[in-house]
């Protein structure tokens, strides 16, 4: 039996963050991989009362929302905290870049540009070009950012990988898959050099590998 389940679509960068950070503490995770149409359920909400995912369940503890999943795989396995900055204000730097990813970095990439090309707001049920124009902008600026941070470093913080990097590594890989996301990362040196660093992880290939979908149109 596995040590715990994670509840969530496959192709979402936070559930593929989940899994991530199991892999990297070496913890052997069930994927129960649902669609958009069934996170509304009544058992998916029983689990996750806002009808988000990624859900974690480790025996009787059911806990949502990324960082404590991942916090709590990385305080309950192998070593504890060991994908956390050991100093505690460097801790709380790796919360604020989490968060910035989370709040700041996703919403330009995915929530606006990504979901945009998915479901399409625009007339006729065609992407709204202006609002795509509007989240590449901010990307643009987004990876400007992350760049001058990851400038003479491997680590967002600290001197090894936190839930961080793997956070901004599995939202960034969305840019792959959108039209002319990729060459977006060509201005961001430092930021894909880090990048090829973590995509050279086997917790990366592998999470990739247990998640990826062929196509977004679930
Ligand atoms: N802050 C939440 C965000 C979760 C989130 O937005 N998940 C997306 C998938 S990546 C989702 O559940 N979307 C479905 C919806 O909002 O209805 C977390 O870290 O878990």
């Amino acid at each position: 039996m596995a040590d715990i389940v994670l509840y969530g679509m496959p192709h979402s960068n936070f559930v593929r963050a989940c899994a991530m950070t199991a892999l990297e503490k070496g913890v052997d995770y069930e994927s129960a991989l649902t669609g958009f149409r069934d996170m509304r359920s009544p058992g998916m909400l029983a689990l996750s009362p806002f009808g988000k995912v990624p859900v974690m369940r480790h025996g009787d503890l059911v806990l949502f929302e990324s960082l404590a999943i991942m916090r709590y795989i990385d305080l309950a396995f192998g070593t504890p905290d060991a994908l956390q900055p050991a100093d505690p204000l460097e801790r709380i730097r790796m919360d604020q870049w989490f968060n910035a990813v989370m709040g700041t970095v996703d919403r330009h990439i995915v929530r606006e540009w990504a979901l945009e090309v998915i479901f399409p707001s625009g007339p006729d049920r065609t992407p709204d070009a202006k609002r795509i124009g509007r989240a590449r902008k901010a990307a643009v600026r987004d990876l400007a950012v992350l760049d001058r941070e990851y400038a003479g470093r491997t680590w967002l913080v600290g001197d090894a990988i936190s839930l961080a990097d793997i956070v901004l590594v599995c939202t960034l890989d969305v840019l792959d898959l959108l039209d002319g996301g990729d060459s977006l990362m060509r201005d961001a040196p430092a930021l894909s050099r880090a990048m090829a660093v973590l995509r050279e992880r086997e917790s990366w290939q592998r999470a990739c590998a247990e998640t990826r979908v062929p196509n977004w149109s679930v």
